[in-house]
């Protein structure tokens, strides 16, 4: 396995999109991520592997060898807009490594390896996240895909074909044999406890949505407090609600107020409307439907107190997801076997890993990330983890391509 080249690539593909602090932006679909598609795919025709490009956008690039259906791997490589540059490009160019790996090393596996960046992972620029892993596993159609809206207006049809990634082959996709993601943890946990890597157990549920406040434009300066219909006072109590909503349940429960929109967002005006977005997540869905619903009511209320109407549109939903304990096995013995230490935990984040996981045994592998700062260019893991996190990653696709699962009946533990 050669460091230096997973290094170098992840070092040229972070310059793709460039930021301020290291990182990187390249929101899906726009000609950053384009050239970032570029970038990757060089490196996938250069091996050699046969490069496929869906009806969604979505890029797996296989090296045809052995038999029978593929072990894949992969992730994204579209960013959020302070994106750092490890997250999601690990896992993609962590696949290429190991291929061209075995490749040097003269090993061929009796399964053809694949490795796969999926459209939108992070459902920044597109809702939902997970786009195009999504629709690769058939859990939304193409044509839903494409008529999706941008927030900052275009429709996802039309940016693909704009950068000339409206591909040809159809989804869904046929299943992997397995599916295994290499990804940094994006939080404090492997660091906190001093434990090199992750099998990953699962990804929590997330449920986004976008509310929208109408109330009445006014003057700063001339409308008396008790005559005001304030969509930015409602954001207010909103965003407060849901800090202490997730204060009062604890354990895994998060809550996020991440984008305010107000209109006409002067200083001297009352605005007339306001648009956030809403993420709220846990790992117990049950739970998590106990916060939608409290939400809802809140919604209801703060509309009368304050005198505006509110519209709620859903954005993502979708329930924890348990992986495949016969791969989250293996991931743990890889990474024991190479002498590591090793956290069962799941993913507080979502991945693509999520939505193969309908369609075949799949887990995941974490690298820690330094102090847990992710969706931020300080984000950080030490190269030494992201080139060993490789080498697990090798090891367990090689042991996946040897695996006969209809013999080892199983599945989630
Ligand atoms: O939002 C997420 O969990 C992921 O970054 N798409
Ligand atoms: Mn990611
Ligand atoms: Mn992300």
């Amino acid at each position: 396995m050669s460091g230096a080249r997973l290094l170098a690539r992840l070092d040229d593909l972070a310059q793709v999109g460039p930021i301020e602090g290291g990182g990187s932006c390249r929101l899906a679909l726009t000609d950053a991520d384009r050239d970032g598609r570029d970038l990757v795919i060089t490196w996938m025709r250069d091996l050699g592997l046969e490069v496929v490009i869906d009806s969604v956008g979505n890029v797996v690039g296989t090296w045809n060898v052995g038999s029978g259906s593929a072990v894949m791997t992969g992730s994204h490589i579209d960013t959020v807009r302070t994106g750092g540059r490890y997250d999601g490009n690990l896992g993609v160019l962590a696949g290429i490594e190991v291929i061209e790996t075995l490749m040097q090393a003269g090993l061929t596996p009796p399964r053809p390896l694949a490795v796969a960046f999926f459209t939108n992972e992070e459902g920044a620029r597109f809702q939902p996240d997970m786009l195009g892993s999504l629709v690769f596993v058939g859990g939304m159609t193409v044509e839903e895909a494409l008529d999706a809206r941008a927030i900052d207006g275009p429709r996802l049809g039309d940016e693909l074909r704009r950068i000339g990634y409206a591909g040809a082959h159809p989804c869904p996709s046929p299943s992997p044999h397995a599916f295994v993601e290499l990804h940094i943890e994006q939080g404090p946990r492997l660091e906190t406890d001093d434990i090199r890597f992750g099998s990953v157990t699962g990804v929590q549920g997330i449920s986004w949505q976008e509310v929208t406040i109408t109330g009445q434009s006014n003057h700063a300066g001339t409308t008396p407090m008790s005559l005001r219909h304030d969509p930015a006072l409602v954001s207010a109590r909103i965003v407060v609600f849901l800090r202490d909503l997730a204060s009062r349940y604890g354990g895994d429960q998060v809550c996020t107020v991440g984008k305010i929109d107000l209109v006409p967002n002067l200083v001297n005006v009352v605005p007339r409307s306001a648009t956030l977005t809403l993420d709220v997540r846990n790992t117990d869905e049950s739970i998590l439907r106990r916060a939608e619903a409290e939400i809802a009511t809140f919604l209801d209320q703060v509309a009368g107190d304050e005198g505006v109407t509110i519209e709620t549109r859903r954005l993502a939903r979708f329930e924890p997801v348990e992986f495949d304990g016969r791969v989250v096995d293996l991931i743990e013995d890889a990474i024991s076997h190479r002498g590591h230490s090793n956290m069962r935990l799941p993913s507080g984040a979502g991945h693509d890993a999520q939505m193969l996981a309908r369609v075949c045994p799949t887990a995941m592998i974490f690298t820690q990330s330094h102090l847990g700062i992710s969706h931020n260019p300080a984000e950080f893991t030490d190269p030494d983890d992201l080139v060993e996190g490789t080498d697990i990653l090798l090891e367990v696709m090689w042991r996946l391509a040897h695996t006969d699962f209809d013999a080892a009946p199983g599945g989630n533990s």
